[in-house]
């Protein structure tokens, strides 16, 4: 029986493209830049959103942290939305490598308020440190896959030139909310000065991400990848499948937005379950269970016996994420089951 897997769509597997890609990749050495298939990825990637340059890089959480890195010196502040997931999610990175310290702020659906954000920017003062950097997020993860509004990005992008603060981009998600708005990549992109987006996750690629900016900083952030030990060699073989994720799988993703709102328009009908279905934009759908008298800890042990994988939590409140491994099918699986538990 087949596995419904709602975890995340970090459980998405290489497509048979993809695989087939890998076997025949060129490959070489991509600390000496020597490996054809990362140059390619590299400049594809720089192009569609719209930057000078991109850098590859294992995983998510290492873009956004040779992004902080490299934008900021020690003992520096970054402002960052309170459950970002530089914030929340990457073991305290900030402060160990780039020994920075976060100021956190409040959003509302992810999005943090412009005015916010300039009463948060210090002012030159002996006992303050430097402002040097903004991250947002956007599709915003803990939000539900909340598409944060191309305008709110262009003010914190204006407010961040008027004081020369750069703006990062944490875009795990950014095809998502491209998707959403139905606009080009570019048109998110161009109120960031770097982003980092991932080609595992929704688009399928086994591993990595990319960061993408200027020339200058790219050059920068080449080097505090090695610093971190991200300085790959003949990975041309991961950056094979990243090509296809970027080409091909980008294109997909209204399918999984479209399964995602199927979910929770059926979910919500259910007694004893609670959520905002309006509020489902991508393929995120946060849910309260406790309604149902149960916390997701014990829903996700009982639908195990469904074959149904969800992450559990201590209260009611848990995340189902849709992607390319999910159907229609499996969705009226998932209503069924939730509705034989009841
Ligand atoms: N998110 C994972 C978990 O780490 C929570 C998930 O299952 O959603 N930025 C955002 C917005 C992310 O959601 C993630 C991964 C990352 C960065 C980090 O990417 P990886 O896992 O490649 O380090």
């Amino acid at each position: 029986m087949k596995l419904i897997d709602l975890r995340s769509d970090t459980v998405t597997k290489p497509t048979e493209k993809m695989r087939k890609a890998m076997y025949k990749a060129e490959v070489g050495d991509d600390v000496y830049r020597d490996d054809p298939t990362i140059i390619e990825l590299e400049y594809k990637a720089a192009k569609k959103l719209g930057k000078e340059a991109a850098l590859f890089v294992p995983s998510g959480t290492m873009g956004n942290q040779v992004a902080v890195l490299t934008h900021t010196q020690r003992g520096e502040e970054i402002i960052l939305e309170e459950n970002s997931h530089i914030f929340i999610n990457e073991v305290g990175g900030i402060a160990i490598l780039a020994g920075v310290q976060a100021k956190t702020l409040k959003g509302v659906s992810g999005a943090l308020n412009v005015n916010d954000v300039e009463n948060a920017i210090r002012e030159e003062d002996i006992h303050y440190p430097k402002t040097s950097l903004i991250c947002i997020e956007n599709t915003h993860n803990k939000a539900g896959g909340k598409v944060i509004p191309i305008e709110n990005m262009k003010s914190i992008y204006e407010l961040g030139k008027k004081h020369s603060i750069p703006i990062h981009l944490d875009g795990a998600r950014i095809f998502n909310a491209s998707t959403y708005l139905n606009v080009d990549v570019k048109e998110i992109a161009q109120f960031a000065d770097s982003i980092n987006f991932c080609l595992s996750k929704g688009l399928c690629a086994p591993i990595g991400s990319v960061l993408v900016g200027s020339n200058e900083f790219i050059n920068k952030a080449r080097k505090n990848r090695k610093l971190l030990g991200g300085g790959m060699r003949q990975a041309g073989i991961l950056a094979a499948a990243g090509i296809i994720a970027l080409d091909e799988m980008t294109l997909r993703l209204q399918e999984d937005h479209e399964n995602a709102k199927n979910l929770a328009e059926g979910l919500a009908e259910i007694p004893g379950i609670h959520l905002d279905v309006e509020g489902v934009q991508t393929n995120i759908i946060m849910v309260d269970v406790s309604g149902m008298g149960i916390n997701g800890n014990q829903l996700a042990d009982s639908l195990k016996k469904y074959n149904i994988l969800i992450n559990g939590s201590k209260d009611g409140n848990i995340r189902l994420v849709t992607h390319a491994y999910i159907n229609k099918d499996d969705i009226d699986k998932v209503l069924k089951s939730f509705k034989n538990l009841i």
